[in-house]
C-alpha cells in the first residue's frame, strides 16, 4: 500500500471549503441529461481550465506505475507499457467541474474501467474504490459509478498524450460525475468493502457528486 503524505491545504482549498459551507452556486434545480445538456448552475467554457491542489507531479511514462489492490482476486501492478497493452477504448463526453465550468465534447482514449475490473476481479464484498494520486490527492467512488460504461483510465486527449498539467501519464475520467472524481496522475486504485471519503469529500463536498442532481456539497 502506498505511503501517503497529507497533500497541502492551499488558499484555493480554503476558498472551496467556504463555498461548501455557504452552499455557493446552488440553484436548487434538478434536471436530467436527456432534458438539458448543461447541468443546473453550470456555464460553458471553450478553454480547458486546470484545477488541482497546485502541485504538478512530473511522472515520466517510464517511471509511472499503476497499483490495483485491496478487495480483488487478482491485484494488478502495471508499468506504462503493460498498461498500454490493454484493450483501448475512445469516449467523447462533456465534463462538469463543481466550480461551475463545463466543457462539451472532450475526446479521450484509454482503458475502460470495466476492462480493468475483468483483469483484477473484485471480490464479492468490494463495494467502493479509492483512487490515489501522485500529488497525494484521493477520491472515492461507489463501485457502480467506477464501473460506468463510459468511465476510462485515459492516457490521451484529443488524440495527443495527456499533458502533465491535465493529469498525465494517466488519469481517470468518469463523465457522469463532477470532475473532482476524475483523479489526475493516477497511481493506485484500492478496492474496499466500506466507503472511505477522499480529499474533497472530507472537506464538505458531496460523497457522490451527480451534476444533474446538483450534488455539490455534503448534505445536498
Ligand atoms: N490528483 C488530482 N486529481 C484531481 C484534482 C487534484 O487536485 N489532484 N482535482 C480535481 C478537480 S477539482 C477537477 S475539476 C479536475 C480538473 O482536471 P483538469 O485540471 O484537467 O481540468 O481534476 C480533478 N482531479
Ligand atoms: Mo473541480
Amino acid at each position: 500500500m502506498a505511503e501517503e503524505s497529507e497533500p497541502p491545504v492551499s488558499k484555493l482549498t480554503r476558498t472551496k471549503e467556504r463555498w461548501a459551507r455557504e452552499g455557493r452556486f446552488l440553484t436548487g434545480k434538478i434536471t436530467r441529461p436527456e432534458e438539458q445538456r448543461l447541468p443546473p448552475g453550470q456555464h460553458l467554457t471553450r478553454d480547458w481550465p486546470i484545477l488541482d491542489l497546485g502541485l504538478t507531479p512530473e511522472i515520466p511514462r517510464e517511471r509511472w506505475r499503476l497499483d490495483v489492490y485491496g478487495a480483488v482476486e487478482q491485484p494488478v501492478f502495471w508499468d506504462f507499457v503493460q498498461f498500454m497493452a490493454q484493450a483501448q477504448k475512445q469516449v467523447t463526453c462533456d465534463i462538469h467541474c463543481v466550480t461551475t465550468w463545463s466543457r462539451y465534447d472532450t475526446q479521450w482514449e484509454g482503458l475502460a474501467t470495466r476492462d480493468l475490473l475483468l483483469a483484477c476481479q473484485p471480490r464479492d464484498d468490494a463495494s467502493f474504490v479509492v483512487l490515489h494520486s501522485y500529488d497525494g490527492y484521493t477520491t472515492n467512488l461507489a463501485l457502480e459509478d467506477f464501473a460506468a460504461e463510459d468511465a476510462l483510465l485515459v492516457h490521451s486527449w484529443s488524440g495527443q498524450p495527456l499533458s502533465a498539467e491535465h493529469g498525465g501519464p494517466v488519469r481517470l475520467v468518469v463523465p457522469h460525475l463532477y470532475f473532482w472524481k476524475s483523479a489526475k496522475w493516477l497511481q493506485a486504485i484500492e478496492f474496499l468493502a466500506h466507503d472511505a471519503p477522499g480529499y474533497w469529500e472530507v472537506r464538505g463536498y458531496h460523497n457522490r457528486g451527480d451534476p444533474w442532481a446538483e450534488q455539490r456539497y455534503s448534505g445536498d
